[in-house]
């Protein structure tokens, strides 16, 4: 099985409010019919600019309790919603018989942290071939009344839960870089142990490697390398990819060289 999370900086046109980028969605169903067919899958996707631009805008990670609250809880999830639909119609008309399942149906959280996650919706539906996809949402929160459950957080569960071959992050850079992708003589990580990932996130301040100045309210690329360490350390193998270069998802999936960045699984 491959539990892969396709980034809303991908799908999306990030700095467009619920905007979606509808040639990357077309190309990325069409890498996903094919590998479909040859592997289980679970589909979890960002929110990009469907819901990182009001969660930011809103401060749903802690919000302030309020009358305008419960309005914006729903039009935030709506927003997330409708990205999830957009998917799904395309991954459909692709032949990948992909269903929805929201968190903020199947998910709790206590101050920000996942408390609850029942992946046994997950598991019935594999079983019956369909490919689950689920999503970065707003879910309810014990303390904070609602908070953002990003989909790297839910990557991790359902890694750990299932121990799939591989985890893979699709992203919209080549994949894990010393630096900013973007300046002079970065240089591209293309195969880490979960010891030497540790070592240069010790190394990195807090908040930074962050996407370049884009609303993104759960942790940016630093969180997400701290999601693909805690994966890595289950056991799983974990990529980085570019989703905007047409096959290199495929080639990670199938074990072909290609352009990308892999923390190697370590059951610690
Ligand atoms: O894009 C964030 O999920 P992510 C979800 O996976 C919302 O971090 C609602 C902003």
């Amino acid at each position: 099985m491959i539990i892969l999370k396709l980034g809303g900086s991908v799908i999306t046109q990030k700095r467009d409010y619920a905007t979606l980028n509808k040639e990357m969605v077309d190309t990325i169903s069409e890498e996903l019919a094919s590998l479909s067919r040859e592997v289980p899958l679970i589909i979890v996707h960002g929110a990009g600019s469907f819901g990182h631009i009001l969660a930011k805008r809103y401060s749903l990670n802690n919000p302030e309790k309020g009358p305008e609250l419960t309005m914006r809880i729903a039009k935030v999830q709506r927003d997330v919603r409708e990205l999830n639909l957009l998917l799904l119609k395309n991954l459909i008309y692709r032949g990948i018989p992909a269903v929805s399942v929201p968190p903020s149906i199947c998910a709790r959280l206590d101050d920000g942290k996942l408390r609850e996650f029942d992946t046994g919706i997950f598991k019935r539906f594999l079983e019956l071939g369909n490919v689950p996809v689920t999503f970065g949402d707003v879910v309810p929160d014990r303390v904070r009344g609602v908070s953002i459950l990003s989909g790297d957080t839910i990557m991790e569960r359902l890694a750990h839960e299932f121990h799939p071959d591989k985890a893979v992050f699709v992203l919209d850079v080549n994949g894990f870089f010393d630096r900013s992708p973007d300046e002079e003589g970065a240089r591209l990580y293309r195969e880490l142990t979960v010891e030497e990932l540790e070592n240069i996130l010790a190394l990195e301040p807090a908040g930074s490697k962050t996407s370049n100045g884009v609303a993104d309210i759960t942790g940016g690329m630093r969180g997400k390398m701290e999601s693909a360490l805690r994966i890595a350390c289950t056991g799983t193998d974990t990529y980085l990819v570019n989703g905007r270069v047409k096959g290199r998802l495929m080639d990670v999936s199938m074990d072909r060289p290609t352009i990308s960045t892999k923390i190697r699984g370590e059951k610690l």
